[in-house]
């Protein structure tokens, strides 16, 4: 194979910005995966530059000169700034592959602006595209492996990767670690209920572990896994035969179901300061909390004490919740996470809108059938910019008023002095601090507030959220014009738009599998043990 020359651009923001949380955290929000490819390429034999932009890049400038190929990992909110990259290198004769979230989710419209498509990537995935590099135009190719990968280069071969990156923050640094891929459970929402749950090596854990130890004074660790808890001893025995108690800072996501006190008495004796469980909603998903059949008041009473019992254990807790689940109503739900905001002050509320990430999870297919999915570019699609789900039960300008009134209570003056007062160390108060006065609550709440008035103020604008109209918003569209700034020129023709239905119209057109990655239920890479737990669970599991 001759040598190539490759670029890979892992897109963390999308777009520039200037908010001060992104300033802090940006740089330790790099992907995994486009290190492992950096590492991969080279063991080829392949020239490899990686960058990771945060959005404090001038990307015209950053972007690699003279290259053949190019590889750019994405979310969706950052499809489009991705695709106007595509375009530019392809008019430059290089060959693009996407891979990331966007291309598991939305394959087919990936491929109408990359030469290729990839899901699931292992090493043989990887080598199929390095050895054909070759234009496939209009339609790119979709390549995905049967299942995840079984092994990944651990810290001390991506180091070279991650270093420059963590460069970047400016403050503190946080190495990404991956434990595990998959999930044994399968919750209908979720990108990974049908793929198999598998553990990645412990030995190499450990060694990373103590690599770690020895190239920072106080390492810091992010574990990546879409479900830390699930065979917990096992990793945490892993952790305590590498690293002295206490010398490595950790942060997790984790459910409220797994953390029980006697698990995060041993988590904070192993430097585990931030958890991030997902408590979604007070009227289902009761599984996810411990909380099987409580709901309402019940639920909000039981999960606070929780929350307050891990608040006791952990520096930093940030509990997840959906806004805008088919199981909610009136304006109960909003009020509840009110109490729950006054009754745990140290936890920070992190707040999404419901979103359908394309062919992410089953239940999409559900609203897709109902006609509920709206086309709102990629580019709003990061669980706030936009929800792309029209709600059961709200009418958007009532819907928009709970989610201000939400988002203002929370960050309140009152709400953030009492959970600087509820939370303890430096670092967790001043992150809320920040959190709260950036991008996240006073960010938000202009942005809804601007989003509420418009739906009163402009026909056009309330009818693309009733899926009346297909024509975008002068609002939307200038935004990602801004955004993308001189790449807006390179994007293509069409493509702010895409297909809303494209997944369930492929499900119906082969009636199996479905192209680049993320299984489908009647995929055949769903492993038979995966589907046998399927069908033995309950929906709502477990959850990270
Ligand atoms: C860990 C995680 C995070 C972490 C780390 C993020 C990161 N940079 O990786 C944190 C907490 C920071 C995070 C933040 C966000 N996340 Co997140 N996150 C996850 C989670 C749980 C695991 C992803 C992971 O690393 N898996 C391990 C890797 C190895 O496996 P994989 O992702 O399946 O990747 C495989 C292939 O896709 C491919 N691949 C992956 N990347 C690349 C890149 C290239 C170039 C190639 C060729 C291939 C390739 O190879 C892998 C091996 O097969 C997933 C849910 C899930 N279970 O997947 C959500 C998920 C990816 N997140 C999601 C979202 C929406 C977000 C946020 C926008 C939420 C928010 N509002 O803040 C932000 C965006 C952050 C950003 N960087 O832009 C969505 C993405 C949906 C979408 N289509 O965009 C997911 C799928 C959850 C969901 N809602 O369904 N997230
Ligand atoms: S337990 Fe969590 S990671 Fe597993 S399928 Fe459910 S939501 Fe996904």
């Amino acid at each position: 194979m001759p040598q190539l020359r490759v670029g890979i651009l892992d897109l963390v923001a999308r777009g520039p910005t200037k908010a001060l949380y992104a300033r802090v955290m940006n740089a330790n929000l790099a992907s995994i995966m486009p290190q492992v490819l950096s590492v991969w390429c080279e063991q080829r034999g392949h020239d490899v530059r990686l960058i990771c932009y945060t959005g404090f890049e001038n990307l015209l400038d950053e972007l690699p000169e003279d290259i053949d190929l190019l590889f750019i990992g994405a979310f969706s909110q950052g499809a489009q700034l991705a695709y106007a990259i595509s375009a530019m290198f392809r008019a430059r004769g290089v060959v693009t592959c996407l891979g990331g979230p966007h291309a598991r989710c939305y394959p087919e419209d990936a491929a109408r602006y990359f030469d290729y498509v990839l899901g699931f990537t292992d090493q043989e995935t990887l080598d199929e595209v390095l050895e054909e590099c070759a234009p496939h135009r209009p339609l790119g190719r979709c390549l995905s492996a049967d299942q995840q990968p079984r092994t990944l280069p651990g810290v001390r071969e991506r180091w070279k990767f991650i270093e420059p990156t963590l460069a970047k923050a400016p403050t503190f640094k946080i190495v990404p670690m991956l434990g595990s891929l998959g999930c044994p459970y399968a919750c209908s929402f979720c990108i990974d209920s049908e793929v198999a749950y598998q553990p990645l090596d412990f030995d190499t854990m450990r060694d990373d572990l103590r690599f770690l130890l020895e190239q920072m004074k106080r390492p810091r660790v992010g574990w990546h896994d879409p479900n830390f808890g699930v065979r917990f001893d096992d990793y945490l025995d892993a952790i305590e035969a590498a690293v002295p108690p206490g010398r490595i800072d950790f942060v997790a996501e984790s459910s409220l179901s797994l953390l029980s006190e006697d698990r995060l008495v041993r988590l904070e004796k192993n430097g585990f300061r931030a958890m991030l469980p997902g408590i979604e909603s007070w009227f289902s998903l009761g599984n996810k909390s411990k909380a099987r059949s409580k709901t309402g008041q019940e639920k909000l009473a039981q999960v606070s004490e929780h929350a307050n019992m891990i608040s006791r254990h952990v520096d930093y807790l940030q509990t997840n919740f959906v806004l805008g689940l088919d199981c909610d109503e009136g304006a109960e739900p909003f009020e509840l996470t009110k109490q729950f905001v006054d009754r745990s002050p140290a936890a920070f509320p992190g707040y999404s809108l419901l979103t359908a990430f394309g062919r992410a999870a089953p239940l999409n297919l559900e609203y897709q059938k109902d006609d509920r999915v709206l086309g709102f570019p990629f580019h709003f699609l990061n669980n706030h910019h936009a929800m792309n789900v029209k709600p059961a039960n709200y009418e958007w300008p009532e819907f928009y008023d709970h989610v201000i009134d939400l988002t203002k209570y929370s960050f309140s003056p009152r709400a953030v002095a009492r959970r600087f007062a509820a939370n303890g160390g430096v670092i967790p108060r001043l992150m809320n601090v920040v959190r709260a006065v950036s991008s996240e609550g006073n960010g938000r709440i202009r942005y809804f507030t601007e989003v509420r008035r418009r739906l009163d103020a402009e026909k056009g604008f309330r009818d693309y959220f009733e899926g009346e109209s297909d024509e975008l918003p002068e609002f939307f569209t200038d935004r990602v014009r801004a955004d993308l700034g001189p790449l807006w020129d390179y994007l293509p023709e069409g493509a702010l738009s895409h297909d809303p239905l494209a997944y369930l119209k492929s499900e119906r057109g082969k009636g199996r599998g479905n192209g680049a990655g993320g299984a489908s239920p009647t995929d055949p890479t769903v492993s038979p043990e995966k589907r046998r737990t399927r069908d033995s669970l309950p929906v709502a599991a477990p959850d990270a």
